[in-house]
């Protein structure tokens, strides 16, 4: 029996740019579920831990994440767990990687990285089995990551390593580290621990190959982040079990604006089921009644304590038959003004148009002394 925990795309060092004044704080709590993946393999008790590529987000770190791993890294090496990572498209094996600037094996005898140019192979005789793994050399390359697979020693198990995508017709760029799911029946292995897709991911067919996608909340991704604990049989069955670890959480959900009468509503939808740890991405749709103005910002900073980040797209358009029927001679500049911005509406390309039916909206509610939210 041989266990296993399979991760990858940690992406220490990321910007979360888009998370604004909560950007510190998930950085931070990065690092956390880093060190909590690292508990969970000692509680664990696995024989070997395997990160297959983006441990960073960039080849530039600051000195902190780079001890944090160096430490890490160490906990295990005290258990005698060996660890094995490859260079991934984000730290990937250039000129100037992080991986040529830090001895990660000479400060952690317990870690292996793949450095070779071709696929080269580490054996750990004591667990009876080799671990095979190449860098990637650069962020894009039409050489697969499986190319030159195969089992090379006589070991009882054996496990490949590889940053790459799985080919999927027409979806996959051709330069992504692309590998064939033909390449995956044919290497040999017992088990393929990928990385580089953001999601969980079992490639189809017998053999097993799986992403774990990231452990912790990145901003490309659309689930709870996860590790996966890979246990082979003496007779090299494999179960590969998700493990929950990242403590953010994501959804998406859409507001249908003709069910909305007023603002009070329209809140109580947004704060549907949510929780101090939820980034939650919400788009207005549909059409709106021309009473209601909507302002998305207004809205994020209104309820945004109630999530750990809350994001409002307003794909909204106003009900423009509801526009005032104007005639009366004190309302003069209304209809002028609601006649104008009807012809710009009209002879509007689709980005323009949006912005000429908000200016409508906005404009009338104005002349009408109506205060906007
Ligand atoms: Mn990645």
């Amino acid at each position: 029996m041989l266990k296993i925990l399979h991760t990858a795309d940690i992406h220490l060092g990321t910007r979360f740019s888009s998370l604004g004044s909560k950007a510190t704080s998930q950085r931070e709590q990065l690092r956390t579920t880093f060190k909590n993946i690292m508990t969970m393999a000692i509680n664990e008790g696995v024989d070997i831990v395997l990160i297959a590529g983006d441990l960073f987000d960039s080849n530039q770190q600051p000195q902190r994440n780079i001890d944090l791993v160096v430490e890490q890294f160490n906990r295990l090496g005290q258990n005698n767990t060996p660890i094995c990572l490859i260079p991934g498209t984000h730290d990937c094996l250039d000129f100037s990687s992080i991986y040529r600037k830090v001895d990660l094996e000479g400060q952690c005898p317990n870690v292996k990285v793949f450095t070779g140019e071709d696929i080269t192979y580490q054996e750990y005789p004591h667990i009876n089995l080799t671990v095979y793994g190449k860098p990637n050399l650069s962020n894009r390359s039409y050489i697969s990551p499986l190319e030159g697979l195969r089992p090379s020693t006589s070991t009882r198990f054996h496990i490949a390593m590889a940053h790459g995508s799985a080919y999927i017709p027409g979806r996959i760029a051709e330069d992504d580290h692309v590998f064939k799911l033909d390449e995956i029946e044919a290497s040999g292995m017992n088990y393929i621990a990928l990385g580089h897709w953001h999601r969980m991911y079992a490639c189809p067919g017998r053999l097993p190959a799986w992403y774990p996608g990231p452990p912790e909340w990145l901003p490309d991704q659309r689930e709870m982040g996860s590790v996966l604990l890979v246990s082979l049989s003496d007779s090299a069955e494999v179960k590969v079990e998700p493990k929950r670890v990242g403590l953010r959480d994501y959804d998406e959900i859409v507001v249908e604006m003709s069910e909305i009468p007023e603002v009070a509503t329209l809140k109580k939808k947004l704060l549907e089921g949510t929780s101090r740890n939820l980034i939650r991405r919400a788009t207005l749709k549909g059409l709106c009644d021309i009473e209601l103005i909507v302002d998305a910002e207004e809205l994020e900073s209104d309820l945004g304590e109630e999530f750990f980040h809350l994001k409002v797209i307003d794909e909204s358009h106003p009900k423009l038959k509801e526009i005032p029927e104007v005639g009366f001679e004190e309302r003069l500049i209304m209809a002028k003004f609601v006649n104008l911005m009807k012809e710009k509406i009209e002879s509007s390309g689709e980005e323009e148009k949006d912005i000429a039916e908000a200016a409508l909206q906005y404009g009338i509610a104005l002349l009408e002394g109506k205060d906007i939210l």
